[in-house]
Order: structure tokens, then C-alpha cells, then sequence
């Protein structure tokens, strides 16, 4: 499949698109979106049209198996990074992390852990039972629309959440770099209103959080809830917490501290496969690591757009117990 430009991924695109999802999203409620041209409202989310047509192949095909592991985050909010974490510490054994031929030294996290509706849109041939089990996958499918399986299955998802200022500039200046000329005129102030609105891509956001955010309160054994700033933070600890939640069984400080190390910031973002390596559809790695930290998204946001965002959020989340720091 190619891609409509070299550095757009195929599943922001419209060009593989089968004649179910054209006769779906054809009845849809549709808005002219960021980044994408068009966005389409399916069980209450907003999708680009590639990856709708990746989450109704998923819903149909996606058969979850007890051992399976999902990781789920809305985009931009450490999906790389969880992916690296999570790999390192399933595979300590096979791939012990001190050794120096690790998989991730040579291969990017989204090429060790496949993501449903991308591999469902780009590749529909991927056979998922091919996988080593226990099978590690990513997503950005809110709850509601999860493939049934997923659901009634004892399989494990891990959430990640990110601080949604952090989020929405991290996505910005993914969007300006991967699709310099389409998003070149589009002001920074229409997309935060857009994404308070929830008419954004995967939004409403915060429907995407609270969903998983009161499973994670209902049924601790199946979800597990973590922030990008309790990783950044106290990533030894997150670590242990996802191994212990997942049952991976007695791990070692020295192992702990070999797999934050491994998939830090900047030791992930200095390797030649992160820094000048590709995707099959044609992404750039480097396009994953901007620059990694907490609070930065002063740097892009006017004072009285994060306002509008921290308005929005308090009022959404407001009486959660989810917190986000101003
Ligand atoms: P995705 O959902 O499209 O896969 P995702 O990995 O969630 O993207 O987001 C990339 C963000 O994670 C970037 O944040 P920034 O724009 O604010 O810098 C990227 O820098 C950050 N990131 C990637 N890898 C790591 C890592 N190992 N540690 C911390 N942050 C990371």
C-alpha cells in the first residue's frame, strides 16, 4: 500500500479504503478535521478514516486470547515508550536487558508491538496468531468500540494517560512535521478549540481517559491505569507495578533498572534506528521522540489557550479523582 506522501503513515489517508467503510462513512456524522481532511463520528469518537476502517476490521477479526496484553493510550501519550517497557520486560529472559544485542537497540518499539487498527488497515493479512505469546499489541480503540473478545476475555490492558496540554502539543508538532504543507495554515488556536470541543482525532479526550480511567477502578485485575508522569517520575516503580499487575514474577532491582535505562528517552531517541530509520509505511522514527519530558508544552501554548484546555478538563473531570497538573 502506498502512502499519499513519503512521511504521511498510510492510516492517515483515505486510499485503501474497502467500499463498506466508503458506504459506512457515508452516513456518518463528519467534520473537517487537523491534519486529517476528514474526521468521522463512529460510536460516539471521532476517527480518521483509515483508522475507522482498521477498528471495524479489528472488531470483526481481533479474537483476544486469555494471555494477551493490550496496551492502550490515545495518541501521544507514551504509547512508544510503554511499548518499549512492556517488551523489555516480558522478554528479560529470552532478551536479558544488559546484554548488547537487545531487539531494542536495533528495532523500533511500534515494529515489536503491533498496533490493531494500523496493522488491521495497512496490512489485513497480518495473522495475529503468529505472534509469541503472551501477545503484546497496542491500540488507541477507546473501550466501547474494543473488539468483543477483548471485553469478555481475561486478557490485560495496560492504559497510559498522558497531561492533555502535553498531549495536544506533543500531537501538534508530530502533525506540522509528518504533514508540513497540509497543516501549515491551520491555526494553533482553531485545533485547541477543536479539541475541547472533543471534535478531534480519538477525541472527546477526556471520554477516551474516564472510560478506562473508572475500569481500571471496577476491575483492577483486568486494567491497569498509569500516567506518562508517574513514568517519568518513578519509572522503577511504574515498571513494578505493570510486572506485578501482568504476573510476570519476581524481577530483580538490577533488572529494573536495566529496562529503564533501555528505553529511556534518551538512550531509545540515540540509536541510528530511532534517529534514522523508517517504518514500512514510510514514517520516520525520529517522527516518536521530540522531547520527552513533563510541562513542556509552554513552549506552544499561549497562556490563554492552556487556560481553555485546564477549563475544559476540570470541568470534564471534575469529581473523577483523575488530577491533572495545571
Ligand atoms: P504515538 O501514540 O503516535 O505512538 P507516542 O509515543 O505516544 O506516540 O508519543 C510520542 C511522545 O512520547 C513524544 O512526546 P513529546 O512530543 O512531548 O516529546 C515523545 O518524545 C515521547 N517519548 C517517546 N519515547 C519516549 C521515552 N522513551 N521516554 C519518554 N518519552 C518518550
Amino acid at each position: 500500500m502506498s502512502s499519499s506522501s513519503s512521511a504521511v503513515p498510510d492510516y492517515l489517508g483515505d486510499e485503501d479504503l474497502t467500499q463498506e467503510t466508503r458506504d459506512l462513512i457515508s452516513s456518518l456524522p463528519s467534520e473537517k478535521g487537523w491534519l486529517v481532511s476528514q474526521m468521522y463520528q463512529f460510536q460516539g469518537r471521532w476517527h480518521t478514516q483509515a483508522l475507522l476502517q482498521g477498528l471495524l476490521e479489528c472488531q470483526k477479526h481481533f479474537e483476544a486470547t486469555d494471555s494477551d496484553i493490550i496496551l492502550v493510550t490515545n495518541p501521544k501519550s507514551g504509547t512508544t515508550w510503554l511499548k518499549a517497557l512492556v517488551f523489555a520486560l516480558l522478554n528479560r529472559h529470552k532478551f536479558p536487558v544488559s546484554s548488547g544485542d537487545h531487539p531494542l537497540l536495533v528495532t523500533n518499539p511500534h515494529l515489536l508491538v503491533p498496533f490493531l487498527e494500523g496493522v488491521y488497515y495497512e496490512s489485513p493479512d497480518f495473522d495475529f496468531s503468529k505472534l509469541s505469546f503472551p501477545r503484546l499489541m497496542n491500540t488507541h480503540i477507546p473501550l466501547l468500540s474494543l473488539p468483543e473478545t477483548v471485553k469478555s476475555s481475561s486478557c490485560k490492558i495496560v492504559y497510559c494517560c498522558r497531561n492533555p496540554k502535553d498531549m495536544f502539543v506533543s500531537l501538534w508538532h508530530f502533525g506540522k512535521k509528518l504533514a508540513p504543507d497540509e497543516t501549515a495554515d491551520y491555526p494553533i488556536e482553531k485545533a485547541v478549540e477543536a479539541f475541547c470541543q472533543g471534535k478531534f482525532i480519538g477525541g472527546p479526550f477526556w471520554d477516551h481517559v474516564l472510560e478506562y480511567w473508572y475500569a481500571s477502578l471496577e476491575n483492577p485485575n483486568k486494567v491497569l491505569f498509569v500516567t506518562y508522569e508517574e513514568l517519568k517520575k518513578q519509572t522503577g516503580d511504574t515498571i513494578k507495578r505493570i510486572a506485578e499487575f501482568l504476573g510476570c514474577g519476581f524481577i530483580g532491582e538490577e533488572e529494573v533498572s536495566g529496562i529503564v535505562k533501555l528505553c529511556s528517552f534518551e538512550s531509545l531517541s540515540s540509536l541510528e534506528v530511532n534517529r534514522e530509520g523508517k517504518l514500512p509505511n514510510g514514517m520516520e522514527t525520529k517522527a516518536f521522540f521530540r522531547k520527552g519530558d513533563v510541562g513542556g508544552w509552554g513552549d506552544t501554548l499561549s497562556e490563554s489557550l492552556a487556560e481553555k484546555i485546564d477549563r475544559t478538563i476540570e470541568e470534564k473531570f471534575q469529581g473523577s479523582g483523575l488530577i491533572f497538573s495545571r
